[in-house]
């Protein structure tokens, strides 16, 4: 038998986590992750078998009875995941009246899931009514981000399409745009169903002033979300920091162009 700690799903967190601190989005305790992972993925471990403690939700996470999640623990920091995994991250399993999270690996020296898991549950709920294969919710801060959400009007419309033309990847890998909630007290169940209910039109929401919540179905597709929406903000913070005038840009034709030939649908509201 296999240890828990030796599986692709531990791995792949750490690698995440890492690479996700060493881009600078996940100062201190910045940033949370969770991944759905199948019971039948989970069949080789012995280790997982066994309820160590339960964390009250405070909230019906139902649609989600009997899911597990291996997610990162409250306070921890990124930078440290990949060398204590056992510490910082837990591996959970929603009960079957959805109230609680039964911990079945993981979180040794007696941490318990993110701030944030409202949030993340929440949007793991909407984003399994569109798409079965959606597996991860992430969130961090990436810098750029950041700073948009003071300088740029607060509209989800001119967001998307400023990060829209910042590079021609831009359009393919984030159609749909760029969802935005109004400034919100982070961790709260509150913050969680405005995220979750943007979730309904995009699969990535920005907190103004905080950060980004990415969804995907894989860590790898996640990261490249974020990390495509942080390399347009961060454009855009250059062509600043090259005396801010743009002289010629992408057009709404080009744009359009780019849908047709990457097979994808530009959200209509915004092109
Ligand atoms: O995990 O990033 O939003 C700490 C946070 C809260
Ligand atoms: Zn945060």
């Amino acid at each position: 038998m296999t240890k828990f700690v030796n599986s692709k799903f531990v791995k792949k967190m750490c690698e995440i986590t890492h690479e996700s601190y060493a881009h600078g989005w996940d100062e201190r305790n910045g940033g949370n992750v969770s991944l759905r992972i199948n019971s039948t993925d989970l069949a080789d471990f012995d280790d997982v078998k066994e309820v160590k403690k339960t964390f009250m939700l405070g909230f019906d996470a139902s649609p989600l009875a009997k899911e597990y999640f291996l997610v990162t623990g409250t306070g921890r920091y990124f930078r440290n995941v990949v060398n204590q995994p056992t510490l910082d991250l837990g591996l959970v399993q929603i009960t079957p009246d959805g109230q609680k999270a039964d911990l079945l690996w993981g979180f040794e020296d007696g941490g318990k899931p993110t701030s944030e898991f409202p949030s993340h549950l929440m949007t793991h709920i909407e984003r399994l009514k569109f798409d079965k294969t959606h597996r991860v919710v992430m969130h961090c801060h990436p810098t750029n981000v950041i700073a948009l959400s003071f300088t740029q009007d607060l509209n989800e419309g001119h967001i998307s399409r400023l990060l829209w033309k910042m590079q021609a990847e831009s359009l393919v890998v984030f159609p749909e745009g760029v969802g935005l909630i109004p400034y919100m007290t982070p961790g709260t169940t509150a913050i969680g169903k405005a995220t979750a209910s943007k979730m309904q039109n995009f699969r990535v929401v920005m907190w103004p002033h905080h950060g980004l919540f990415g969804v995907g179905s894989d860590l790898d597709e996640t990261f490249g979300l974020i990390e495509t929406v942080e390399k347009a903000a961060t454009i855009y913070s250059q062509i600043g920091a090259q005396g801010g005038e743009i002289r010629q840009s992408i057009s709404d034709e080009q744009l359009k162009e780019l849908a047709t030939a990457f097979n994808v649908v530009a959200n209509p509201a915004f092109l």
